[in-house]
Parts: C-alpha cells; structure tokens; sequence
C-alpha cells in the first residue's frame, strides 16, 4: 500500500513537471564588467531564465531549454565564462523538491504543529486561513481586507495592523508587499512572519505603538497557486487578455513609472511583458489604490522578492539617483547590517545600492520606482537570499525558511524605526 502511494506520488509530480523535460541550470560567474554586461544579451539570445542575478562578486543561476544548450555552452566558452551545471536534470530536481515538500507537509499535520510551517513552503490556502485566523484571534489590533478579486477571482488579501484602527493618522504607516513574482517561493513567508511578530510573538512593542501596518503576504495568488499546482517557474500574473498570445504579465513591469520603456517586453510571452497598458493588472492596482491612500502617511515601503541577498533603490529605469539618495542609502544600510548580525556565516552578505548598478539592469515599471516617484521617501525591494552562495536544494532549501523570515524582520524593524525617525509628515 505505502509502495503504491509513492509510485502515485511520483506519477503525479512526473507529470506536473514534464514541461522542464531536459532542461539544466547552470551557475555563470562573471569575471569581468563585459561578462556581466553580456548576461543579458545571452538570455535574450538563448530564451534564458535568470533565476539568481549573477554579479563580480557573485555568481548567478540560469535555466537553459533544452534546444539552446549546445548553443548556450558554445557561447560560454567562446567568451571565457566560468560556469557549472546546477542541476542537469531540472525536471528530475524538481520531482525531489516535490516529495520533499510533500513530506514535511505530512509530518507537520502528524506533529499538529503551528497553523503556518517555517519549514516548508507555505500553500496560498493555508496563508489565507492563517490571515483570516490572526484577523479574527487579535480583531481589537488587526482587520483583514480584501483589496479585490485577482484575475481569476481570488481574495488579494491585506492586512491593517494598528492599536487605533488607523484612526490616528499622526502615525507612519509601514508598507510591505510580497509575491507578485509567483515563483519567488521564499517571498510571502516573510511578510507572515511580520504579521506574527506583530501581534502572536510581539517582542518589539514599540514598532506597533508607533506604527500602523498594511501587509500584503501574496499579491499575486493566482500565479503563486499556479506554481504550486501547474508551473513551477511561472513569475507574471494569469490574466488573459484576448488581444495578446499568452496570458500573464510581469507585475513588477506593470506600474506606470516609465511604463515599458526598458527591460520589458512587448511580447505577451515573454516574463518580463509589461502588459498592455500601465496597472492593466488587477493584482498591481490594488497595491497602487493603498499606496495612494495612505502615501501622506507612508514611510517605507518594501516589496519583497528573490533571489540574490540585495536591497535596492531607486531609480531603477536608469541607474540615476533620488533626491532622497543619501537616506535611501542609510537606510538600506542599516536593514542590511541588521540582517548580517542575525544571518548565517554562510549566507551572503547583503548588497545595498540603486537597482541598476547592483543587480546589473535596468528595467521601468517596478513598484519600488513607482512608490519612490509618488512621493514615498524610502521604497526598496529586498531580493532575499537563496540559490547561490554556497546554499543547498534546488530554491531555497526548506530548512532556511525560518532563518531568512527571522532575519528580515529584524532588517524591517530597524528600516521601520529609522523610517519613523526620518519621516515628516505632509
Ligand atoms: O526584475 C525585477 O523585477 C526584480 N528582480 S527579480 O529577480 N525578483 O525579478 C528587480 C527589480 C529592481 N527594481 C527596479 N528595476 N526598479
Ligand atoms: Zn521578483
């Protein structure tokens, strides 16, 4: 009987999976400021997927179709790139990871442990009844809010944490968003995590005194759910548009700051499509109606993503500098050297700096330019760390889960108090 719940297991994760049937990931390392420059041009010309950004310092992780991966090497070699296969059978990683996820899920249900596990990754449904548990365990303190339907009619919760409902509008308001790429796995946990340490486990009272809160732990829930049961790297969202080929677009192209202008597609297919006009998402307006309800009253904003153990700033389309550079940068820095007192010797250490000159490209419509260019002061998008820098699993493994949320919440602590101490209200 046990024998046959796995070979049903496996036959089910086998199919889920086919559509990665030969394809490999490889790390590249560029040694120069021309390799690195060259990435792009090679993703571009080999259908790559950038799952890590590569840097000087730091290597990166791509995926390669089968059908370019002769071509792909060739290119490597020609220009004198170091490089190593990360999993030659990504298809086969995956089906491991699967089991893996499957397994933990089991022993947390036996083990009854907490409502949402730190040592897996966690499902949109159990995220969603977790919010409304928390919503309901601690109403006097926390309201949960449905922002609208995503495309394909689920809740985009949020939730308002504050002792005054809202109603003492004298108080910065701190914004964190998670999960608008789907496949960015360790994203969501880290605004849950948050949201425990603001009301379950609140060992910094202050941050709630002083601070209203709006956590959205998964944007995007239809692509997140899609990674879970269909496609494990889908990143956009599942709209369908019926002018276009195919459906989704790259959230984090669809802000209007500079609205497809630089790295972004036109093409439907693509990851990084920009959709068809600015907010044509659902999932990114209701991120922009909060953010302008409240952008009097909001002193920092962080979107989280990964992978890649970075904070960065604006300006994003093209490498310039903010007016609020030099706080932007304290800041930044601050959340970073918090992080590293809390980290692991193994993880890599965090790079601060301007979107552009620290993960190596430019690209227009991304919300921590577009929260920058309405007037938040302090907007950043984390990259959390995983993949590369010597971390084990095919993402992130399942056991640095729990240390990547604690860790980046003492990183917001610190950003929020620094924020709050900076912030003028208008
Ligand atoms: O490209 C992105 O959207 C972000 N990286 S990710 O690997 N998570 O996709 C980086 C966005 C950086 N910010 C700007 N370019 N403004
Ligand atoms: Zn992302």
């Amino acid at each position: 009987m046990k024998a046959l719940v796995v070979i049903f297991l496996f036959v089910v994760v086998y199919a889920k999976h086919e559509q990665y049937e030969g394809w490999k990931s490889y790390y590249i390392g560029p040694k120069t400021q021309e390799q690195l420059q060259a990435i792009g041009s090679l993703a571009e010309e080999f259908e790559l997927d950038v799952l890590a950004y590569a840097n000087l310092e730091r290597e990166g992780v791509v995926l390669v179709k089968p059908e370019y991966q002769d071509g792909f090497i060739k290119a490597l070699e020609e220009r004198d790139f170091a490089y190593k296969i990360h999993s030659a059978d990504v298809k086969q990683s995956l089906e491991y990871d699967d089991i893996a996820i499957e397994n933990r899920r089991k022993e947390n249900l036996a083990r009854n442990g907490r409502e949402l596990p730190y040592d897996n990754y966690q499902e949109l449904e159990v995220i969603e009844d977790y919010l409304r548990h928390v919503a309901s365990r601690y109403a006097d303190k926390a309201t949960l809010v449905s922002g609208a339907d995503s495309f394909e009619g689920r809740p985009i919760y949020y939730l308002k944490i504050s002792t005054t409902n809202f109603e003492d509008t004298s108080k910065p308001v701190i914004f964190i968003d998670a999960g608008i790429h789907a496949r960015e796995w360790i994203s969501p946990p880290t605004v849950t995590w948050a949201i425990h340490k603001l009301l379950e486990d609140v060992t910094e009272p202050d941050l709630l005194e002083r601070f209203d809160w709006i956590l959205i732990p998964v944007v995007n829930p239809d692509g997140y759910k899609f990674t879970f049961t269909d496609t494990r790297f889908w990143r956009k969202t599942r709209s369908i548009d019926q002018n276009v080929t195919c459906p989704g677009v790259d959230g984090n192209r669809n802000y209007d700051f500079y609205w497809n202008t630089v790295g972004t597609s036109n093409n439907s297919c693509a990851d990084t499509f920009a959709g068809s006009r600015p907010f044509s998402e659902i999932e990114t307006r209701v991120v922009d109606s909060l953010l302008n309800e409240y952008l009097d009253r909001i002193a920092l904003y962080l979107t989280m993503h990964s992978y890649g153990s970075m904070i960065l700033y604006s300006w994003g389309h093209n490498g310039t500098l903010s007016d609020n550079a030099i706080n932007l940068h304290i800041v930044g820095i601050a959340m970073a050297e918090e992080i590293l007192v809390h980290s692991l010797p193994h993880f890599p250490t965090y790079l601060v700096g301007n979107a552009v000159l620290v993960i190596g490209y430019a690209a227009s419509g991304a919300s921590e330019d577009y929260a920058h260019s309405i007037g938040i002061p302090l907007a950043y998008t984390y990259e959390l760390p995983g993949l590369s820098g010597g971390l084990n699993g095919f993402h992130l493994d399942p056991r640095y889960i729990e240390q990547v949320s604690r860790e980046t919440w003492e990183g917001i602590a610190v950003g929020a108090r620094i924020a709050g101490d900076l912030f003028v209200k208008k």
